[in-house]
């Protein structure tokens, strides 16, 4: 039995990362049996999450994930995409993973602190929690300076990133999922962040930039009934 351990339920989603959702997506479609349970990045191989435990083997990273379930399971959603195809979804994935992710990060934890911590750690005793809150925060904080988006303004932050969802919503245009009728890897990672942006009760201006396209709306909630996120 696979086990996908992901982040514990928090702010209404199912799983508070885009790439723990990101996974839940790519096993629902896979159609594989497997449990979801919560996990402690701090115990996983790379000190993140999700991580996908098949038999003996811990596999961290959602990409790392998707290639096991190819090369283990035979689960394949990108088969049918032409070269140039898989070229665009790469190039989309880095965006949104690489760039995309540091806003969601600006939004949540530099904005939002008060507001996420007594959900994301709700198993923290009470005294305890300001104080290893306040740790992470920092950082965080470091890691957003480090990587290059925490030296900009909270404006330029979110330009950033309504230029980045622009761009999804062109791509995605009138069709059901980026490249059609069918879904491929790359509307997980999409989905998965789109989750991340618009479920959270965080009153951001990521999320105002992402619900003024109503096709990104309608899109996650059109992958939210395809991966039957209700049910889970
Ligand atoms: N490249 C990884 C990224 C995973 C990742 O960044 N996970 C974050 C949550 S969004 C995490 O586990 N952070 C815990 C930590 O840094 O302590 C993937 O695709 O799975």
């Amino acid at each position: 039995m696979l086990i996908l351990q992901v982040f514990a339920p928090a702010m209404g989603q199912k799983s508070p990362s885009p790439f723990t959702m990101k996974a839940i997506a790519l096993m629902q479609m896979s159609g594989l049996d497997y449990q979801l349970k919560p996990g402690d990045p701090r115990k996983g191989p790379k000190q993140k999450l999700p991580v996908l435990i098949d038999g003996s083997k811990s596999i961290p990273d959602s990409t790392h994930i998707l290639a096991h379930l190819k090369s283990m399971h035979g689960f394949d959603p990108d088969k049918n995409l032409t070269p140039e195809q898989l070229a665009i979804a790469e190039a989309f994935r880095r965006m949104i993973e690489e760039h995309l992710y540091w806003v969601l990060v600006h939004s949540r934890w530099v904005e939002n602190g008060d507001k996420i911590r007594d959900s994301f750690f709700a198993s923290v005793p009470a005294f305890m929690r300001k104080f290893i809150f306040n740790m992470i925060v920092k950082k965080v904080k470091a890691n957003l300076y480090g990587q290059g988006m925490g030296r900009h303004t909270p404006k330029e932050i979110y330009a950033f990133g309504a230029t980045d969802l622009q761009a999804i919503a062109d791509y995605l245009g009138d069709k059901p999922f980026f490249f059609g009728d069918a879904p491929t890897s790359v509307d997980a990672t999409i989905f998965g962040m789109l989750d991340s942006i618009i479920v959270p009760p965080l009153e951001t201006e990521l999320k105002r930039s992402a619900l003024a396209h109503s096709t990104l709306k309608s899109y996650h909630q059109r992958m939210s009934d395809h991966i039957k996120l209700a049910e889970l």
